[in-house]
């Protein structure tokens, strides 16, 4: 038995260290990318048990991913090497007074957009807690997105808890339309649904948070948990509907990642037996921390950090 799967595709991101358009930069750090990652490492530092189902290229990319989400405690057994196909790759340029930042990605026919139905017949899927998704690996390719719907319903006829983030990437889909029918299709198959506010307008065609949770609680969830961004997130179940303000942050400095880190706080407090309100005080602590440092997933705390995150009501204490 183990807590969580996740699955998706992993990237290298190469960071500019300058500030400037990419094509002008000429000094990057290597980084692990990945919503799905990033959620997958946020939950195993707080100590849950989770493996991550990919594909990385036989390449030094590939390994470079694996030594570095084995390294956060990640079970990757079901890690595959694909000898066809290439790692996929992200580049980000400096983020600058708080924008998001350009990226640019190299990942079409990448070895993760390669992941498949026969890939998850090994995985034990019934004897995890629960299913993390998001709406990426569903955009990648024909084949990912098959995946996703048989991982999904794997999960519900086990009776998992099942999250899903819609995560919307316009730039990997060949329309808005199928992007929306298809990621509305995936929300229906999970209890929790946790898109950003912007992100459930424009899949729902609602304006309000609670409306938009309507529509998802309608189809089929328990529970829709909407990001506000500095303004903190909203909940909405059956019976009660709530809002927790967000923390304060002091600067930004990148906000790519924030969206993972509220994850890690949702799944990882439903799974210790915290309550709504608890859970989206955690994820807007985690949420305000990662948009405080560059990389996507560094922000992601240790249990003993988020022990103190909690007690002081500050993202980083100390
Ligand atoms: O949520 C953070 C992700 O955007 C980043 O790590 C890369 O997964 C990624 C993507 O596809 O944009």
């Amino acid at each position: 038995a183990f807590d969580v799967l996740t699955f998706g595709e992993a990237m290298a991101m190469f960071v500019a260290d300058e500030a400037g358009p990419l094509d002008t930069v000429g000094r990057f750090h290597r980084r692990t990318a990945g919503a799905d990652t990033n959620v997958a490492i946020g939950l195993a530092r707080l100590g849950f048990d989770v493996r991550w189902l990919s594909r990385v290229g036989r390449d030094h990319n590939g390994t470079f991913l694996r030594r570095a989400l084995e390294a956060e405690g990640l079970d990757c057994r079901h890690l595959i090497e694909d000898p066809a196909h290439a790692t996929g790759l992200l580049f980000k340029a400096r983020a600058e007074g708080g924008a998001d930042p350009h990226v640019e990605y190299v990942r079409r026919g990448s070895a993760a957009s390669h992941l498949c139905l026969d890939d998850c017949r090994e995985v034990a899927l019934e004897t995890a807690r629960h299913l993390h998704a998001t709406g990426i690996p569903p955009a990648l390719s024909a084949t990912t997105r098959e995946l996703s719907f048989e991982l999904l319903t794997r999960a519900r006829a086990a009776g998992l808890s099942i999250s899903f983030d819609p995560n919307l990437r316009p730039s990997l889909w060949s329309s808005e339309a199928e992007m929306k029918q298809t990621l509305n299709a995936l929300a229906a198959k999970a209890d929790i649904v946790m898109p950003g506010l912007a992100e459930g307008r424009l899949l729902t065609g609602r304006d309000s948070a609670h409306d938009i949770a309507g529509v998802y609680l309608d189809s089929g969830a328990q529970a829709v948990v909407i990001k506000l961004g500095p303004e903190g997130s909203y909940f909405r179940t059956r019976e009660h509907e709530g809002s927790v303000a967000g923390t304060p942050v002091t600067q930004v400095v990148d906000t790519v990642g924030a969206g993972d880190g509220f994850a890690v706080g949702i799944v990882s407090a439903r799974l210790d037996g915290l309550d709504w309100p608890a859970a989206l005080h955690r994820a807007n602590l985690i949420g305000a921390r990662q948009v405080q440092v560059i990389g996507d997933m560094e922000g992601l705390p240790r249990r003993d950090e988020l022990a103190a995150m909690e007690r002081s009501g500050e993202a980083m204490p100390g």
